[in-house]
């Protein structure tokens, strides 16, 4: 199975994917199989991730700068992962597996990979109420208008590690019926792109076990954690009154071993961003 990683012009973000395949390689080996998307037009960016021997999709997604409210533009990329079935590179992927690029791989993770959800599978996120201002929504999708009844789940889903089942979105055009409802919802959600995957297939989606999305500060991430997810603070943000709460237990040492992956000249950059 493809593990895909989608990317935008911001050279953090970059940064952190190339990590995050280092250390997948590490566990996997340099032919794993892995696929970047990337929702800019830099051609900069594209020659970084060829110097790394990660190939590299462009594509212009339609939950873009103008159909995206602004107050969402500095995440822009977040909203490329919803797109994945259109993706022209993936045609032939009936399942992939996404991953944020915050994310550091710190032991092998098969029974993920041989997952074949329903529609999607996501781990829970703990430290995000379901939250939503308004009962319910609504979109028109072929000349027919839907009703998404809210609320559903009691919890909310993460989107930073997700098991798409593509050939099911792209079955009966599942997928345009629920980009429809992106573009005419997304101005009244909260949490970018994972807040569209929780309303609109809230009950469908398969939970996975915390292991395979596990953020630093969780007591159990180094000893249990497969997929360690920088969720909150990234490894560069130790300033003493950021993110205080959340860079405990695990934090330090997961932040040294992402260091451990950068080169000399990377690890200079990286500590200027702190
Ligand atoms: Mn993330």
């Amino acid at each position: 199975m493809k593990i895909v990683f989608c990317i935008d012009d911001n050279p953090r973000y970059l940064m952190l994917a190339k990590v995050a395949v280092r250390s997948l390689r590490r566990l996997y080996g340099a032919d794993v199989p892995v696929l970047c998307v990337y929702g800019g037009t830099c051609g900069e960016t594209v020659e970084s991730m060829e110097r790394e021997r990660i190939p590299v999709a462009v594509y212009a997604p339609q939950l873009n700068h103008k159909t995206v409210p602004r107050g969402f533009h500095r995440a822009i990329g977040a909203f490329l992962k919803l797109e994945l079935a259109l993706v022209p590179e993936l045609a032939d992927e009936d399942f992939v597996l996404y991953s944020d690029s915050d994310m550091y791989f710190h032991a092998r993770f098969d029974e993920l990979l041989a997952m074949r959800p329903p529609y999607m599978a996501m781990a829970r996120e703990a430290s995000a109420p379901f939250y939503h201002d308004v009962q319910e929504m609504h979109y028109t999708y072929r000349d027919r208008r839907y009703t998404v009844p809210l609320p559903f789940p009691i919890w909310t889903f993460s989107s930073g590690v997700v098991n798409f089942n593509l050939s099911r979105l792209r079955r009966h055009d599942h997928i345009h019926n629920f980009l429809a409802f992106c573009l005419q919802n997304v101005h009244h959600i909260g949490n970018l792109d994972q807040s569209l995957l929780n309303y609109f297939f809230g009950k469908q989606v398969t939970k996975l076990p915390p292991r395979f999305n596990c953020p630093p500060y969780r007591t159990e991430a180094r000893e249990e954690g497969c997929l360690i997810h920088f969720h909150g603070p990234k490894p560069w943000d130790i300033r003493p009154d950021l993110w205080k709460d959340l860079r405990i237990h695990h934090y330090s040492w997961f932040r040294e071993r992402w260091f451990e992956l950068l080169s000399a000249d990377e690890a200079e950059l990286v500590h200027s961003w702190e």
